[in-house]
């Protein structure tokens, strides 16, 4: 039997659960992190790619950003397209000077893990959590299991970071919230490829054959995505066949797609799903595990994160404070920036991608939004200051 003690039980290894445990050793709160699957499966897992100005902020804050500021892309503006013509947003004159970073989810994973095993903390893999128990006492606890060995995490607190399929929110009383959900017929086909990339901001696009997005890793590395049907599968998309369609998707005159190796390639469906409690007792939800938005905006992993800001700070007031204050708002306070983001995220999917027959009224509305893009100077600042993120302040009466 393995029996810890610490002050935050923090389950998950991903975005939240890492964020959250650098945050708290900054301000001397010990925290132990389990993580069902293995460090190569965690940090090999590829998502998200697009880093909002807060995000930047917080890694830059926690003394993690080094390998972020050398390797990562900082980027001034978007390029939107709709039936092949194409716009750009600038970002700096619209915000403020605000940009996107473009560095991968599963580098910040790596400089987060790494760092935190670097100063010989606590981070189990292959150590899922079986049950939290008495949450509703000032000592509750995480039960699991380690290659063969039962395990248990005596706590304060219990951090739930553990993404959508996670047991933090199975946790929480069913009484305690209520669950939003939305699911849209269409899922993303996602590649990377060995190919410098054909353009140097990212490129969101609607065409008659479904939306398409140009996104990028390094000068070597291009992340493209396709529109397709939740029924439709992997082995029906040759690589010649996707950057086809890709080529025409995004096409414009006077600019073509270059292709090369695809090294990855697969499906995933879209949703919106949120529930309105993120906190029970003491167990707090982070991240997926409390939300899931439609990738079209990039907020994911930035909304993970920004949970986590709100979640440290409410911990730090109990620690250094005594205080519960902060906890006690802690959901409030998230969820404001949580359905700000659900409602943009659902914006950008639904100007994006083709749901009604091409010409009809849908698509008219959507045409004349993107049209409005680019002629109010007012309309495309507030699709720029939502996608670079806003600031903390926003969110604060
Ligand atoms: P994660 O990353 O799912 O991590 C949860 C971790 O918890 C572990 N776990 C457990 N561990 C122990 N015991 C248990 N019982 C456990 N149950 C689960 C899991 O193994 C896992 O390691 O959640 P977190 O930390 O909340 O982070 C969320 C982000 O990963 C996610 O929102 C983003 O990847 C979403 N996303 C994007 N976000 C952005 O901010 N910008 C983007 O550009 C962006 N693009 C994307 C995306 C997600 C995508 N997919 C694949 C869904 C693009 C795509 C295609
Ligand atoms: C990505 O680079 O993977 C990415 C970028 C922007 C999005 C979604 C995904 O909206």
């Amino acid at each position: 039997m393995i029996q810890l003690k610490t002050q935050v039980g923090i389950i998950g290894a991903g975005p939240a659960g890492m964020f959250l445990a650098h945050w708290l050793r900054k301000f001397g709160i010990q925290s132990v992190i389990l993580e069902r699957k293995s460090r190569s499966n965690v940090e090999g897992r590829v998502r998200a790619g697009l880093l909002e100005q807060n995000t930047q902020d917080i890694l830059k804050f926690l003394g993690l950003a080094d390998r972020m500021v050398q390797q990562g892309h900082l980027h001034d503006g978007v390029k939107l397209s709709f039936d092949g013509r194409r716009i750009r947003v600038p970002f700096g004159e619209l915000t403020g000077g605000r940009q996107i970073m473009i560095y991968g989810q599963r580098e910040v994973i790596k400089d987060l893990t790494e760092a935190w095993l670097g100063q010989d903390e606590r981070l189990l893999f292959e150590a899922p959590a079986h049950e939290i128990k008495d949450i509703d006492t000032d000592h509750p606890s995480i039960h699991f299991e380690h290659i063969g060995e039962k395990g248990i995490i005596e706590c304060d607190f219990v951090a739930a970071c553990d993404g959508f399929h996670g047991l933090g929110r199975k946790t929480l009383p069913r009484h305690a919230y209520r669950e939003y959900t939305t699911s849209y017929p269409f899922s993303w086909l996602g590649i990377l490829a060995h190919v410098t990339p054909s353009t140097d901001e990212l490129i969101y696009a609607y065409h008659e054959r479904g939306f398409a997005l140009h996104s990028l890793r390094s000068e070597t590395v291009s992340r493209l995505y396709l529109q397709v049907d939740n029924e439709d599968h992997i082995h029906n998309w040759p690589d010649d066949k996707i950057w086809e369609e890709l080529a025409v998707r995004l096409g414009t005159e006077g600019w073509s797609l270059q292709s090369g190796p695809i090294f990855d390639k697969s499906i995933t469906p879209m949703r919106s799903f949120m529930i309105d409690n993120m906190q029970y007792g003491r167990l707090f939800l982070a991240g997926d595990a409390a939300h899931i938005v439609p990738p079209t905006g990039g907020k994911g992993m930035n909304l993970a994160i920004a949970d986590v800001k709100h979640l440290a700070e409410g911990l730090i007031d109990f620690y250094e404070k005594n205080s519960m204050t902060r906890l006690q708002k802690y959901t409030q306070t998230a969820l404001k920036r949580v359905w700000r983001a659900q409602e943009f995220s659902n914006f950008m999917t639904q100007l994006f991608h083709k749901r009604d027959a091409h010409g009809s009224f849908q698509y008219q509305l959507q045409k004349a939004k993107f049209d409005y893009i680019g002629t109010s100077k007012q309309y495309a600042a507030t699709i720029a200051e939502n996608y670079v993120g806003l600031p903390f302040e926003t969110f604060q009466q």
